[in-house]
């Protein structure tokens, strides 16, 4: 999925997704459960003005139940949202969402015949599978899909409920960095400056922490050495990743590890739970404050400087 998210295309997307909101009465917002915290983006929230939004934490069959039951526990606690695990595909889970949409829209106003919905999320989520889901048949292209998905026809699932035409799809966060290795973990972005390798490394080390025993069953490891190099250095002993000369294939090992991840054959893993996220919006204000101090610091050092600079008038001779 090469997706390049310029400017241009964040104001479109940003822009079509305002443009449509008015008539819309509830956001679908479609996360990963492994990840949701970083598989979000915060403009859902400020672009939906107050309507009622359901967060779809999508992947159900990769994560882990516990924590996506505290994910679940964390967003039903904000205002006028909303929370359900499941796995896009079945058609089934998808159908207690429309029972969900129903139930929210019809206590509030009784007189609607359509309720009109708009499935937001970042790419690779699981948009287009759950729309396919929802209306029983082959409606979006599933997978690669470019940045900002032309408008296509109003989606009518003949429930009482239709799909917005204007593609809810904004961009990942690139800001947090620990976002940023999740969201590569779990194949969200691909084709960027990260290396296989140190995605794969990062991974590992966090696996090793939170799911010690699915980790050393997986890889038959008998220890778990603290760093995410030397793991993945055991992993690639471990699998025969070696090159010819003897040294040890990390980008092979790489590869290995972020598809076990990827297809659930480690075990059923979260990357996040919300009290990381809380401890990390922590880290994130205070750097963001830090460098407005840094600034002002910079200005204020600039500023003396150039009264040292100003030239002296010279005295007036006697
Ligand atoms: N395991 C699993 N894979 C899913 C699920 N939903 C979607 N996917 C996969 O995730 C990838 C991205 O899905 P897609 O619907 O194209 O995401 P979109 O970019 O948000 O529209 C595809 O390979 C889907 O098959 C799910 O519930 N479980
Ligand atoms: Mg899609």
């Amino acid at each position: 999925m090469a997706i390049n998210w310029f400017p241009g295309h964040m104001n479109r997307a940003r822009n079509q997704i305002e443009e449509a909101m008015p008539d819309i009465d509830l956001v679908v917002e479609v996360l990963d459960s492994r990840l949701p915290y970083s598989s979000t983006n915060p403009l859902v929230d400020e672009l939906r003005v107050g309507k009622p939004c359901i967060k779809v934490l999508n992947k159900a069959d990769l994560s882990d139940p516990k924590i996506t039951k505290l994910w679940i526990e964390h967003f039903e606690k904000q205002d006028n949202t909303h929370a359900l695990a499941l796995v896009a595909e079945d058609h089934k889970q998808s159908q207690k969402l429309i029972q969900l949409i129903k139930n929210i829209v019809n206590q509030s106003e009784d007189k609607k015949t359509n309720i009109r919905v708009m499935i937001m999320g970042i790419p690779n989520v699981g948009k287009s599978t759950l729309i396919n889901s929802l209306a029983g048949r082959y409606i979006a292209n599933t997978g690669d899909e470019p940045a900002v998905t032309k408008r296509q026809q109003m989606i009518d699932l003949k429930n009482g409920v239709v799909l917005s035409d204007t593609p809810g799809i904004l961009w990942p966060k690139f800001e947090n960095f620990h976002s940023g290795y999740r969201l590569a973990t779990s194949g969200a972005i691909k084709n960027t400056a990260m290396e296989y390798e140190d995605v794969a490394m990062y991974a590992l080390e966090y696996l090793s922490k939170a799911y010690p025993e699915a980790l050393m069953t997986r890889y038959k490891l008998e220890v778990l050495p603290e760093s995410g190099e030397s793991l993945l250095d055991m992993v690639a002993r471990k699998r025969g990743c070696i090159r010819s000369g003897g040294k040890v294939d990390l980008h092979k090992a790489g590869e290995i590890v972020l598809h076990d991840f990827r297809s659930g054959k480690i075990g059923l893993l979260s990357l996040e739970t919300p009290e990381m996220m809380v401890a990390e919006e922590i880290i994130a204000e205070e750097l963001i404050l830090a460098k407005e101090l840094a600034k002002a610091e910079r200005k204020r050092l600039a500023l003396k400087g150039k009264r040292f600079q100003t030239p002296k008038k010279e005295r007036p001779a006697k």
